[in-house]
């Protein structure tokens, strides 16, 4: 496996960063999770979008431009001759020293991975996640935006680690106001009757490429697409329920908080939806050509 580390294809023996990089010291940089498929490198560019956003608002200028980076991605992807897989894509601050000033850090890190991605198992894409809220709340935009796919997801992972321990594989996360934000790494969709209903962004949820993508799925099913606030209630009574995410894609809810969803089995327009979904991974992207 060859890891592209600051522009050089290394061997992932050899790919180090420093103890002193802040990325590690204090969760200082920012990162995303993109996909392939088939040969295509799923919505590519929506990606490095959000990865500059999240940097500028860090205040973090990445050292080459939105279509270097691309090329970086497929230089990486076609070395390693992967058709189908998972990459991981991070920037950070670089080395300082052990102050948090980012001043001191003078030049960035940044590091592409490429490799199998492993999927829940196949039994909860036919038989739906049971999952449950957490007390855990959703960091405040005011403190740290969850639209910035930042390196620090303690707060996620303080979810998940509620999920874990109540033995629930998945959590859903509450903003401080009350309403649904999203799950650890996944946004949350419910459907009532006709309405493909889904957390509004001001909500504290990150704007996921998945979530997007199910948006305008659907529009194209004839589905009215409602951003919103919910509550627990409209997830305990939906007819139907979902998760979207890079590494998720698109997954069946059956339980909420011990309340059966659909009478705990995937619903219809689910399942339409995530065959829909299918199709688009091989659509939209930008296709690779191998290095014989
Ligand atoms: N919310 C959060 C907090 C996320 O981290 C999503 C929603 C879905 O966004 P996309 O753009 O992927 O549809 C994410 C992204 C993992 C893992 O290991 C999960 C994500 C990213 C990287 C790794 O579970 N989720």
């Amino acid at each position: 496996m060859l890891i592209n580390l600051n522009g050089n294809l290394v061997p992932k023996e050899e790919a180090k960063i420093s103890v002193f990089d802040h990325g590690l010291l204090y969760g200082d940089g920012v990162f995303e999770g993109i996909r392939i498929y088939s040969g295509n490198i799923f919505k590519l560019v929506e990606h490095i979008d959000r990865l500059y956003d999240s940097a500028k608002f860090i205040n973090l200028e990445i050292p080459i431009s939105k279509k270097e980076m691309i090329d970086e991605v497929v230089k990486t992807v076609s070395a390693n001759k992967l058709s189908d897989g998972y990459i991981r894509l991070v920037v950070t601050r670089g080395e300082g020293d052990l102050g948090l000033d980012p001043k001191k850090c003078k030049k960035v890190t940044y590091f592409i991975i490429a490799d199998k991605i492993i999927l829940y198992p196949n039994e909860f894409y036919k038989n739906g996640l049971k999952i449950i809220t957490v007390a855990i709340r959703r960091n405040v935009s005011e403190a740290l935006d969850p639209r910035v796919k930042s390196l620090n997801y303690l707060n996620n992972i303080l979810a998940k680690i509620e999920a874990n321990n109540a033995g629930s594989l998945e959590a859903i996360m509450i903003n401080q106001q009350g309403y649904v934000a999203e799950a650890t790494g996944d946004n949350i969709f419910i459907i009532k009757g006709n309405n493909l209903i889904t957390p509004s962004l001001f909500c504290g949820v990150l704007n996921g490429i998945t979530r997007a993508t199910v948006i305008d799925i659907g529009k194209k099913i004839k589905m009215n697409v409602i951003e919103q606030t919910l509550t627990r209630y409209d997830l305990y009574t939906a007819d139907e329920c979902f998760l979207t995410g890079t590494a998720a894609e698109v997954i069946p809810v059956v339980e909420i908080d011990t309340r059966k969803i659909n009478g705990g089995v995937p619903g219809k327009k689910t399942k339409i939806i995530i065959r829909e979904f299918k199709k688009f991974t091989k659509k939209l992207g930008v296709k690779i050509k191998y290095n014989s």
